[in-house]
């Protein structure tokens, strides 16, 4: 589907939503009650971004206190922006209210965190896991069972309570928790399927299924220097995977 076609989609969807406003200026008063609704609901998962990365912060600076190692490379929180949102409601078949929008799409609010060793990728999620306020909504472990594009990577849906003035708002927020190899490879992976949209040629797909199976036996070396180290931070193996 091209933009303009999704575009005309999205219009046509709001318009259908609001269609027992007969009245043109009515369906506008709609529309912006739901934009205003929209910003606010958005605004909660910020915050819920925020509580997360400082969750993370708090992780990275007491290893590095006591170990002198930290198991995080690189963190990166993200919001969609309200197109995006738009798009997969559209493609779910999503009603577009707040309340089926905060219902069906928990990866609003994303944070992608970036390890060096796969026994990082495991001990992060499971020190965040761990913690009484957060609540562990959905698993995916696409470095045991990858994608058959070969995407690997560790998905954690998490809810957190983010404390406003009046009540308490429950965040979900989606943790992608991956190697460097892992994140280099789903990177130019992406930018290669963004330039193909979705077409990616045969040999193209090729290369990048084949870099897939090299990033995974690097990150399994690297995981046997690491050994060579210092034992995992959860006591476990990167030779388990
Ligand atoms: P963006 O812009 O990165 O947020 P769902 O998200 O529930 O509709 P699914 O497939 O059930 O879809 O969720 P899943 O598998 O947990 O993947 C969600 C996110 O993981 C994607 O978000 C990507 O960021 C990443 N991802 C999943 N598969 C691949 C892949 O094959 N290649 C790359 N490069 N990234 C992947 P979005 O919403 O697609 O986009």
């Amino acid at each position: 589907m091209d933009d303009q076609t999704d575009v005309a989609r999205l219009q046509g969807m709001l318009l259908e939503q609001f269609r027992e406003e007969a009245d043109a200026e009515q369906q506008l008063v709609q529309i912006r009650t739901l934009m205003a609704d929209l910003r606010k609901l958005f605004l909660y998962y910020e915050f819920g971004i925020e509580e997360v990365s400082t969750k993370i912060e708090i992780l990275r600076k007491e290893f590095e206190q006591i170990h002198d190692y930290s198991p995080i490379e690189h963190v990166r929180g993200r919001l969609k922006s309200h197109e995006s949102v738009f798009r997969k409601a559209l493609k779910r078949g999503c009603a577009l209210t707040v309340d089926s929008i905060r219902g069906e799409i928990t990866d609003i609010a994303g944070i992608r965190i970036t390890c060096s060793f796969v026994s990082d990728v495991y001990w992060m999620a499971e020190m965040l896991s761990k913690q009484p306020d957060v609540t562990v909504l959905q698993t995916k472990d696409y470095i045991a069972e990858p994608k058959e594009n070969g995407y690997r990577s560790l998905h954690l849906i998490v809810q957190i309570p983010v404390f406003l003035s009046t009540h308490t708002e429950y965040v979900p927020v989606e943790l992608q928790i991956r190697t460097i190899a892992m994140d280099f490879w789903a990177s130019i992976e992406h930018k290669l399927r963004y330039k193909y949209d979705s077409e990616m040629p045969e040999h193209l797909a090729e290369q990048i299924s084949d870099s897939a199976l090299v990033a995974a036996e690097l990150d399994q070396r690297m995981g046997l220097l690491r050994d060579e180290v210092r034992p995992s931070p959860n006591g476990g193996s990167d030779l388990r995977h």
